[in-house]
């Protein structure tokens, strides 16, 4: 509980630290992982099942029909890591294929959430009796925190679902990608990816009919007035997604419809009507451009799967 009370106070702070930092340069941003409180959390849900957002049930249905050739590849008796523990239901698919006779050693899922962390154990260990389930409570992207698995002996595969990995820049999915090749030396990484397709399908994926991505989006704010005490107007900001086919990514932002002032800390930030806070960043990759990618941070890519209209891709990393 104690641990619980000091991680919370920790993202606070960092959470405090990174918008006083991301409205005070220009253009403003702020980084994605802030989303993710319990409200930000379950919108995220929701999101996952809307009509409009192809990349959830897309993937489960890759992982679904290919479940057992990924488990092939990634061998039997592995300890498996997953990095950011969603709502599992990617992980079952995946424990789903492996057979009792090939079961998997142990599944360590990773996550910045204690909280979350411990109510997706217990779930896990009511329905597979036969896994052994150690989270880890870490940051990911920050490799001293991962000490603990690094120490573990065994081959370790990675999983790393959703493509979240398209929410770095170029230099974090770098980062990320070789601390994984480092971490699970000797086994591999199995990842989802969203793949480029034609904007319009990708336009209407960050702006659903039922404004629950508006409202994710908007969650930010409504989370750094609540936890920071900022008095942001959330009626004087409006969601504005849009597909940058240069880029080869959506990006978000919070739009200022009028001029106004925010404060925060004892700061006060000027906002012009039009100007905006970027809050995201959703790169789309080609199949080669992420086998390049994953290459050049050190992994040999594999056999990789995708649905029948290309809409999404799950990448098996040799490592
Ligand atoms: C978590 N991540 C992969 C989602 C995405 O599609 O980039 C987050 C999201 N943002 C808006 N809708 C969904």
């Amino acid at each position: 509980m104690a641990d619980d009370v000091d991680a919370r106070a920790a993202q606070v702070s960092a959470f405090g630290h990174d918008l006083l930092a991301g409205l005070s340069k220009t253009p403003r941003s702020i980084a994605p992982k802030y989303f993710y409180d319990a409200a930000g959390s379950a919108l995220f849900d929701r999101i996952c099942a809307l009509p409009e957002y192809y990349p959830t049930r897309t993937e489960l249905g890759i992982l679904e029909r290919h479940g057992r050739e990924m488990a092939d590849q990634m061998g039997s008796r592995v300890d498996v890591v997953e990095f950011g523990a969603g709502s599992l239901a990617k992980i079952r698919l995946l424990l789903d294929a492996f057979s009792e006779r090939d079961a998997l050693g142990r599944y360590f899922p990773v996550d910045i959430s204690a909280q979350h962390l411990e109510g997706a154990a217990r779930r896990l260990r009511t329905d597979y009796a036969w896994l052994h389930v150690q989270p880890v409570v870490a940051d990911y992207m920050r490799h001293e925190q991962l000490r603990v698995l690094e120490q573990m002996p065994g081959r370790k595969v990675g999983f790393f679902p959703g493509s979240t990995i398209g929410n770095f820049d170029a230099d974090e999915a770098m980062m990320f990608l070789q601390l994984a090749a480092r971490l699970l030396a000797g086994g591999g990484l199995l990842v989802g990816v969203d793949l480029v397709k034609d904007p319009l399908t990708l336009h209407r994926a960050y702006n659903d009919s039922q404004g629950v991505t508006a409202a994710f989006n908007l969650n930010v704010l409504r989370r750094a007035n609540e936890e920071l005490g900022a008095d942001f107007d959330l009626k004087a900001f409006s969601h504005y997604a849009f597909y940058d086919p240069l880029e080869r990514r959506i990006e978000m932002h919070l739009v200022s419809s009028r001029k106004q002032t925010v404060h925060l800390a004892g700061s006060a930030f000027r906002f012009e009507e039009g100007e905006s806070l970027h809050t995201e960043n959703s790169h789309k990759f080609t199949i080669d451009g992420f086998r390049a990618l994953a290459a050049s941070a050190g992994f040999k890519p594999g056999p990789v799967w995708t649905d029948e209209a290309k809409l999404f891709s799950v990448h098996w990393l040799e490592s």
